[in-house]
């Protein structure tokens, strides 16, 4: 899953593609580089970010969508929202996966994706970007995002949303210490005994640079390209990334060794 952007503040490439042809054209190159999937996003979820009015996402990711769309008919699209508004107005322009780091907040996401028989994907966060990193305190933390999307996945299904169409993510960096995130991706088996497919989004957080010493997101691929690598070793089946080209060698790579 790569991932487009279209938001002036995101942590780690803010602002670069903001305008509708650059992140078509962002999307575009990342399909190019092997992605399959791409996430489109119009409100930042970094520590401490603003919301952003539901017309303002909308006019950032409606026509990206539509324009990778018409580019791109065999692509996977998501669009990153937890705004039932939003989702509705991105499946309409061809988006086929909803991506809530909320997991489905929205009393009205669930029943909508179930409407539109579409994906879901639910990840684990607590409270809102806004103040998530003020709870970061867990007794046992593989278990408690694991239950909590094991709720989660409960009240969308419950809403009518298809369980074979639910994705699930433990949230690295979101209401997480930087030691929490390497603990999450080395217990993701507790995740995927739920039954549904895992997504991973480590792609140049800020406990690779804790690890690493690197202060630059963008030069956080080598540790990123790692994150991914642990993630997929360990039962993942989706890496949201920001570096495609990097991350497709090394699994090629990787794959090829496992498989051998
Ligand atoms: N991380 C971000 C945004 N959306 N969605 C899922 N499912 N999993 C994630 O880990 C995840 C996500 C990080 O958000 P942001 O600060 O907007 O930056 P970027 O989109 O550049 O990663």
């Amino acid at each position: 899953m790569g991932i487009v952007n279209v938001t002036p503040d995101s942590f780690s490439d803010g602002g670069r593609h903001a305008h509708t042809d650059a992140a078509i054209a962002h999307g575009v190159r990342l399909w190019g580089e092997g992605a399959d999937w791409l996430d489109v996003g119009g409100e930042s979820t970094r520590p401490g970010a603003e919301p952003v009015p539901a017309a303002v996402e909308c006019a950032r990711v409606v026509p990206v969508i539509a324009g990778l769309r018409a580019r791109l008919p065999d692509a996977v699209l998501s669009v990153d929202t937890s705004k039932a508004e939003v989702a509705g107005e991105a499946l309409a322009a061809g988006a086929t996966v909803v991506n809530d780091v909320t997991a489905a907040a929205d009393p009205q996401m669930a029943p909508l994706v179930a409407r539109a028989q579409a994906w879901l994907v639910l990840m684990h966060l607590r409270g809102t970007p806004r103040t998530m990193q003020h709870d970061t305190a867990y007794d046992d933390l593989v278990g408690e995002v694991t239950a909590s999307l094991a709720a989660a996945v409960e009240r969308v299904v419950a809403a009518g949303v298809d369980p074979s169409r639910v994705i699930l993510d433990p949230g690295i960096g979101f209401a997480k210490t930087s030691a929490d995130n390497p603990r999450l991706i080395a217990g993701l088996g507790r995740l995927l005994a739920l039954g549904h497919p895992v997504l991973v989004g480590a792609s140049r957080k800020r406990f690779i640079g804790d690890l690493t010493g690197v202060t630059d997101p963008a030069a956080r691929v080598h540790g990123s390209v790692g994150a991914a690598l642990a993630a997929v070793a360990n039962g993942a089946r989706i890496l949201r990334v920001h570096d495609v080209a990097a991350t497709i060698q090394a699994l090629r790579v990787y794959r090829a060794c496992v498989d051998a």
